[in-house]
């Protein structure tokens, strides 16, 4: 594949055009705390299939980019063990038993270096692979990721992961502020409300795309050829 080659994937709300070296794959928060059974998600009472669903067109993707050689960045939510970063209206919020912090099913919740806020092995990380260590819902948020894809000369976001309406969402709109163009493929987003899932994905390409666009995995697979 010629880097420099303009690629266009078909998308609503019309093709999303990009120079493959300039484009990265953002992939956000696939811990096993959010997506494994028996981790906090599902300890919440939330459904991990809606998520689940999400980790074989990822696979695919992480695959076809790696092979074609392009930036792959991955983002987890967590904190410092200390909880310095941890914001009090965010450890209370929800009144919960188990917050943020304590002892979960896979160790402490959310916090940096624990077995529940790792990356599931579907999607590990490979080395090259900046991994980006966020406190809040957003990627750009109190992290270097800006700075990264700037030095980078990056250009262009292909969003994925969970979930929808929260952490893709908030990031793919810090994105766009920052003026990156983003593309979200429907299929590796997802949430634990369909409901959310799909309103998250039309508030992105309403309006002539205010937030990016929306597509699926298998248009960019088409457009990587
Ligand atoms: N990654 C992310 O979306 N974090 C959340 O807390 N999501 C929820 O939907 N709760």
């Amino acid at each position: 594949m010629s880097f420099n080659r303009v690629l266009s994937v078909e998308a609503d709300p019309y093709p999303f055009e990009f120079e493959p070296a300039k484009c990265a794959l953002l992939i956000i928060d696939m811990q096993r705390d959010f997506l494994e059974p028996g981790g906090f998600g599902e300890m919440l009472g939330n459904d991990v299939s809606q998520l689940r669903r999400t980790i074989q067109p990822n696979k695919e993707l992480l695959a076809a980019w790696r092979s074609a050689g392009l930036p792959v960045l991955h983002t987890r939510e967590g904190h410092r063990a200390d909880l310095a970063d941890l914001p009090p209206s965010k450890k209370i919020r929800g009144k919960g038993k188990t917050t943020i912090g304590d002892a979960g099913p896979m160790g402490r919740i959310l916090i940096r270096g624990e077995a529940g806020h790792d990356i599931i092995p579907e999607l590990y990380p490979i080395a090259g692979e900046p991994v980006i260590d966020k406190p809040g819902k957003g990627a750009f948020f109190a992290t270097d990721l800006h700075a990264i894809l700037q030095n980078r000369c990056i250009t262009h976001l292909v969003v994925t992961g969970v979930t929808t309406e929260v952490c893709v969402n908030t990031t793919v709109r810090e994105a766009n502020d920052r003026g990156y163009e983003c593309l979200v493929p429907a299929d590796c987003v997802g949430s634990y409300f369909p409901e959310f899932h799909e309103m998250g994905l039309k508030m992105i390409k309403a309006q002539a795309g205010i937030f990016g666009w929306v597509s699926d995995s298998a248009s960019i697979l088409a457009a990587l050829g």
